[in-house]
């Protein structure tokens, strides 16, 4: 798992273009680790497109993540799942999962983010960093989140909210192992280019940090 650049589909935040298309231009950039979410489809319709997906990352050796869904990760054979704070909490999904695959959580808190760690969660996301569109009941932590969690955890943390090219080294300087991003990729003119800068700006705040890429 290089959760370093972690884009995160979203259709509603793709401007009308096929996942397939934003991912393949995502990968073509350098991106190591994808996350499907969506929240409207019904299973029936979400299974063949992350059927799809799932096979494009086996074929580039990409982690492919489903978000909310334990069943259908399963069911499609993704290396994992991202579960928030609404959804199943890590020591009861566990038992769900085949053995070896990633359990992401999404924390807002110290707390959420010992407990996560507690119960066995792979990597741990924190958010939100910044004002976001993409999410409007968000909660505005701050990378000051990341430097409070750093010290109390060896999983790998993952920034997410409002993270753009611009403020991404903000969050790898607190303390990130990387960032997952939807709108400043899926809602990019060229999501490979911005993919590309994403990670070259990422792989600059880490020699200012020291931090090595895991
Ligand atoms: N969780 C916290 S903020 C957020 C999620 C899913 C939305 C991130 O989207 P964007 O477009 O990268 O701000
Ligand atoms: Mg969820």
């Amino acid at each position: 798992m290089d959760p370093s650049l972690y884009v995160v589909l979203d259709r509603r935040a793709s401007g009308g273009r096929d996942l397939e298309e934003i991912l393949d231009a995502t990968i073509a950039g350098g991106c190591r680790m994808i996350q499907l979410r969506e929240k409207e489809w019904p299973s029936g319709r979400l299974l063949p497109l992350a059927e799809r997906l799932r096979d494009r990352c086996r074929r580039a050796g990409v982690t492919f993540i489903v978000n909310d869904r334990v069943d259908l990760a399963v069911a499609v054979g993704a290396d994992g799942v991202h579960l928030g704070q609404d959804d199943l909490p890590p020591r009861a999904a566990r038992p769900l999962l085949r053995p070896g695959m990633v359990l992401g959580r999404s924390t807002h808190s110290v707390g959420q983010a010992r407990e996560a760690q507690a119960e066995g969660a792979d990597y741990i996301a924190v958010g939100s960093m910044f004002p976001t569109r993409t999410k409007p009941d968000f909660q505005l932590v701050g990378p000051e989140l990341i430097r409070a969690i750093r010290p109390e955890t060896r999983s790998p943390l993952v920034g997410i909210g409002g993270v753009t090219r611009e403020n991404v080294a903000e969050v790898i300087r607190a303390g990130a192992d990387g960032v997952a991003v939807i709108s400043a990729v899926c809602g990019a003119p060229d999501p490979a280019a911005a993919t590309r800068e994403f990670l070259a700006a990422i792989g600059a705040a880490r020699d200012l940090t020291g931090r090595r890429p895991l």
